[in-house]
């Protein structure tokens, strides 16, 4: 480093000194009484094995997994809520990670049918109906197509359905567990139905696409052309490595910000029609019955919605009074999120939170509050916005628009009751 490099940082580093030491003061002070009760800390003083020996070589482990100290860091199922796995979720971990990408191994997993195990040799997509030249693709056709890398979130439509009628399941895995977070590489479905060519289709203003998927429930859903042509893609990575069989391998669709639901794993078909097909995942299904007995269809787009995740039922505060960390996730399938408010008091004054990165479109959003707990009873809630304008609604004002049926786009803002011991509980107070 030169002489002027230094000139240059000395000031800012010694601001930033100063302030971590006073930042750290509180820190040290509970630390250092503990240690002073106990004498010597055998971890410092004593030589451990783990260094008294050699550890592992490479290759120990030709994939790795994490280290078993962090093996309850899994998806978890809720039994009650279906009849058996074949159909039924699972739910991320989201309590326990960090950051805003979501590893494959934990991301929560629904299926219709079961996941299904296929070969990419085997894997076939035929693009048909209206257009020019329907054309079936290998695999191998796929990784020759212009490729695109991009970080979505995917939540189904039916994350936080439970808590519709009042607070019910305890821990945000739970509540808000239905969503992970990848970087997906593929190609985009533009690319592909040009290539199938769409002149016959004339006027695409009023043309769909019909998805499929290769297992037996086909999981068949209709997405209007001007999304099909927009953002969607036919994504054969996810965070760098190929899709696990759970989430569609080899290849699944991505709709950026729209239903779960729609991102149609086990990808087989795509069919250019001039109706939506109507299926029973668009019907029965995904759809909303509101106060006056009618329903709401078509309700594609996921609305702004954010939860704290730490600390919360399953992350509570085990550390007493002083410094911490208040986090959690935002993210809005209407693009950017701008900004999160965090309340302690249950809403009657919320403090800005700190984004750690601006945020992405369709993406999720990581926010941290750094407050100095005082120790007593919170009423803790998150409240995103997004680059509409959007606010995220509290309960209440989610049930005077879509009374007391719905199970599915439950985004409204989620309350924590933490306790003086540190302990979190859902609860319900708007
Ligand atoms: N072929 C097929 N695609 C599917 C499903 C399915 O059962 N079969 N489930 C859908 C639903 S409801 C959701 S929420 C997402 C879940 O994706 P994941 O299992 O990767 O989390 O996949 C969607 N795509
Ligand atoms: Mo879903």
């Amino acid at each position: 480093m030169s002489d002027k490099d230094d000139t240059v940082t000395t000031p800012s580093r010694r601001a930033f000194l100063q302030g971590s030491a006073a930042a750290g003061g509180a820190l040290m002070a509970a630390g250092a009484a503990r240690a002073q009760g106990q004498g010597p800390d055998p971890l410092i003083t004593e030589v451990q094995d783990w260094a008294s020996g050699l550890g592992d070589g490479v290759d120990a482990t030709p994939y790795g997994l994490p280290i078993e100290y962090e093996d309850d860091v899994v998806r978890r199922n809720v039994e009650w809520l279906t009849a058996d796995t074949i159909s039924s979720i699972n739910f991320t971990p989201i309590h326990a990670l960090d950051g805003t990408i979501t590893p494959q191994g934990c991301a929560f997993e629904r299926h219709h049918s079961g996941a299904i195990n296929m070969r990419k040799e085997d894997f076939r997509l035929m693009i048909n109906g209206l257009v020019d030249r329907p054309l079936v693709f290998s695999y191998a056709d796929l990784e020759r197509f212009p490729r695109e890398n991009h970080t979505y979130f995917l939540e189904c439509a039916a994350n936080t359905g439970m808590e519709w009628a009042g607070a019910q399941l305890n821990g945000a895995q739970f509540t808000h567990g239905m969503i992970h977070n990848m970087e997906y590489t593929g190609v985009s479905l533009r690319v592909l139905l040009e290539e199938a060519g769409l002149s016959a289709a004339g006027d695409l203003a009023d043309k769909w696409v019909y998805v499929e998927g290769a297992d037996a429930s086909s999981n068949g859903r209709s997405i209007p052309m001007e999304k099909a042509l927009d953002d969607v893609i036919v994504a054969f990575k996810a965070n760098g490595e190929a899709l696990r069989m759970e989430h569609g391998y080899p290849v699944r669709l991505v709709v950026p910000g729209w239903e779960g639901n729609m991102w149609v794993k086990w990808l087989r078909r795509i069919e250019v029609t001039d109706q939506a097909i109507e299926s029973r995942e668009e019907t029965s299904k995904y759809t909303d019955t509101l106060a006056d007995g009618t329903s709401r269809k078509w309700t594609w787009v996921m609305d702004a919605k954010s939860v704290v995740t730490s600390p919360s039922p399953q992350s509570p505060i085990t550390h007493g009074p002083g410094p911490m960390v208040i986090t959690g996730l935002a993210w809005s399938g209407r693009g950017a999120i701008t900004g999160v408010d965090v309340t302690l008091d249950g809403g009657v004054t919320w403090q800005k939170a700190r984004l750690a990165k601006p945020g992405e479109k369709m993406a999720l959003s990581r926010f941290y509050l750094d407050i100095d707990w005082d120790g007593s009873e919170m009423l803790v809630q998150s409240r995103a916005h997004d680059e509409t304008g959007y606010v995220q609604p509290t309960k209440a004002q989610l049930r005077e628009v879509r009374g007391l049926n719905s199970i599915y786009h439950n985004n409204c803002i989620q309350t924590w009751h933490v306790k003086e011991s540190g302990e979190a509980e859902n609860v319900e107070i708007s």
